[in-house]
């Protein structure tokens, strides 16, 4: 029995920028007795259905976006005898489809960190359940990400979880409600023993695929003691004197490695988080700035970041402790207007944010943002090709509507438009050269230039667009940019790399937790 694992995408480019965290961590779940398990990402390649067998399990993690591709995958193997399982943030949330479209025997909801064996164990006896709950695993639980079995030269970047779940509620997003509101940090140890494999290999560009990197704010612990809460003012600590000794350790690595993360605008008023940041070489974090309004804000439950010049000022205190910020906006909000979207383009411009993404208010679903929209379309929900656009993700992709939420006073197109022109402004080739100066010889800065140009045909032009020919023309160009990019961030692989000195310190000190070295035999232990 071959285990396979399938990251499913209709596109596939060759070259990868983010390593999909979730395939190496399930084959690092994966026991030793199955064997080498197979790894396929399709936003490399498309899966080869030859290399499928009668018995084998085919493992298919899907989010929305790929849900589809993913269900045709489950028919397909499914046809060939292949015991099909799967799991993800939406078949988390959508269990019986993944039954009715994709022809799973077996649904994973939760985590598959701890299941995964037992699903295993139970296809090979032929015990196989309908449904397994993986649920929140703790975060000493967490299976470290099996990085030998990385395929050679395919991504830029590797990804490395240190945190899940996040204490906050955005109407748009699933994340508090799936991964739940308590963050559960990862053992130090495990989180560097990741890292330092990923650079023997020659990424020194690690995305940290937390929800959210800065779980306590300085509020929260204001809040604490303002209600003399001395149990819930300890958690808050403990939880922030980790991150700050994960940071220490992250100092401790090559200099030259670049981490990027995702983080709350809040983290700018904790200058001594951001200076730890510099130091750990988090060089960039991607800001939920959503809206520049107080009505956007409330429309999407996001009180807590600012507006106007204060909001302008917290951008600037990234970049001045040296944190690059990707600002991250909404268009389609309730409240928006015309001119929304340019006073947005202006705020992005003077905070200085080093790049900005402007996506379009999706409903996602186990959003609150999601349920509203479902309950306010209802039965009458428009279809195309007879399916409701509250269920979009399964629209084949080339009919499938850009922007659903209704606007009260903007038509999509509008909307769309309007977005792609502040793309337009925000990426114009002047602009993008005066925000290379960021960056110091003028190979760099050149490289900056290529690189904002890459972002935005992969992500304006791709997810925006409704006009065909501009999205195979980006995909064309992103096929194109993506291999020589890939250049740019690989590092010579430094194969003798040991683990920083604390770390060997931290783990002869404690019992309680394992080594780097050790989360690695952990790992093969798990695998065995
Ligand atoms: C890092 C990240 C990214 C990165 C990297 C993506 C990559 N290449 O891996 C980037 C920045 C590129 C990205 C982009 C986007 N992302 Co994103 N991303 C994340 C984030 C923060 C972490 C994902 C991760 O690596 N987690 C670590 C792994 C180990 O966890 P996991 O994937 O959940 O897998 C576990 C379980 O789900 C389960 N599991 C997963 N698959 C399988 C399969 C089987 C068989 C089994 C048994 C179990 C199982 O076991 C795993 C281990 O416990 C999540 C938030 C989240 N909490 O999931 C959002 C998230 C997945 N992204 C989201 C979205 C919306 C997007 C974008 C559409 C954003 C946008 N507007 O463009 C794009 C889409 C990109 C694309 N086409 O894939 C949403 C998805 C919502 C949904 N309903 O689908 C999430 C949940 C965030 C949110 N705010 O709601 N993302
Ligand atoms: S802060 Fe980020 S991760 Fe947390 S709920 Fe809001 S959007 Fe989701």
């Amino acid at each position: 029995m071959t285990v396979h694992l399938v990251n499913p995408s209709h596109l596939s480019f060759g070259v990868g920028v983010i390593t999909p965290r979730w395939l190496f961590v399930l084959a690092g779940a994966t026991p030793a007795a199955y064997g080498r398990p197979q790894i396929v990402d399709e936003t490399l390649e498309a899966l080869d259905l030859d290399t499928i067998k009668a018995g084998d399990v085919v493992g298919i993690g899907i989010h929305t976006g790929n849900a589809l591709r993913g269900y045709e995958i489950g028919q397909s193997v499914s046809k060939r005898g292949a015991t099909v399982v799967f799991g993800g943030i939406h078949a988390t949330l959508y269990p019986e489809e993944a039954h009715e479209l994709g022809a799973a025997h077996a649904v994973v909801r939760g985590d598959g960190d701890v299941i995964w064996p037992q699903v295993l164990d139970h296809a090979a006896r032929g015990t196989l359940q309908r449904s397994y709950e993986g649920g929140r695993v703790d975060a000493d639980r967490f299976v470290a990400a099996r990085w030998e079995l990385l395929p050679e030269g395919r991504y830029m970047w590797g990804s490395v979880q240190t945190v899940r779940g996040c204490p906050k509620h955005c109407s748009f997003c699933s994340v508090w409600r799936t991964d739940g509101q308590k963050p559960r940090q990862r053992g130090i140890d495990s989180v560097v023993g990741e890292i330092v494999e990923l650079r023997r290999r020659g990424f020194r560009f690690v995305a940290l695929a937390d929800d959210n990197f800065y779980p306590v704010a300085l509020a929260d612990l204001a809040m604490a003691e303002r209600q003399n809460n001395a149990p819930r003012l300890e958690q808050l600590r403990a939880l922030r004197a980790e991150r700050f000794e994960l940071m220490e350790r992250l100092a401790e690595l090559p200099s030259d490695m670049v981490f990027f993360t995702q983080i709350t605008m809040e983290a700018a008023e904790d200058e001594a988080f951001l200076d730890a940041m510099r130091k750990a070489n988090i060089k960039g974090a991607l800001v939920g700035v959503e809206a520049v309004t107080p009505e956007g804000l409330k429309d999407v439950y996001k009180g807590f970041n600012q507006v106007g010049e204060a909001l302008v000022e917290r951008l600037r205190k990234f970049r001045e402790h040296g944190v690059h910020v990707l600002g991250s906006f909404i268009f389609g909000l309730p409240s928006d207007r015309a001119a929304t979207f340019e006073a947005t383009a202006d705020v992005a411009e003077r905070a200085g944010v080093t790049f900005a993404q402007f996506v379009m208010l999706t409903p996602y679903p186990g959003t609150v943002d999601f349920e509203a929209w479902e309950k306010r379309v209802g039965a009458d929900a428009p279809r195309v090709g007879g399916i409701p656009i509250t269920r979009h993700w399964l629209i084949p992709q080339a009919l499938r509507p850009k922007v659903y939420a209704p606007h009260p006073v903007m038509q999509p197109d509008e909307i769309r438009a309007r977005t792609q022109g502040v793309w337009d402004r925000f990426y114009s080739l002047q602009n993008v050269w005066a925000r290379s100066s960021c960056v110091k010889s003028l190979r760099s800065r050149l490289t900056f230039v290529v690189m904002s140009k890459l972002y935005r045909q992969m992500y304006a032009n791709t997810g925006i667009a409704t006009d065909s020919a501009r999205v195979s023309r980006a995909n064309r160009w992103a096929r194109l940019l993506a291999a020589p990019c890939r250049h740019i961030f690989m590092a010579k692989p430094l194969p003798d790399l040991a683990y920083p000195v604390s770390s060997r310190a931290a783990a002869q000190r404690s019992d309680i937790r394992v080594s780097a070295a050790a989360t690695v035999e952990a790992t093969t232990r798990i695998a065995t």
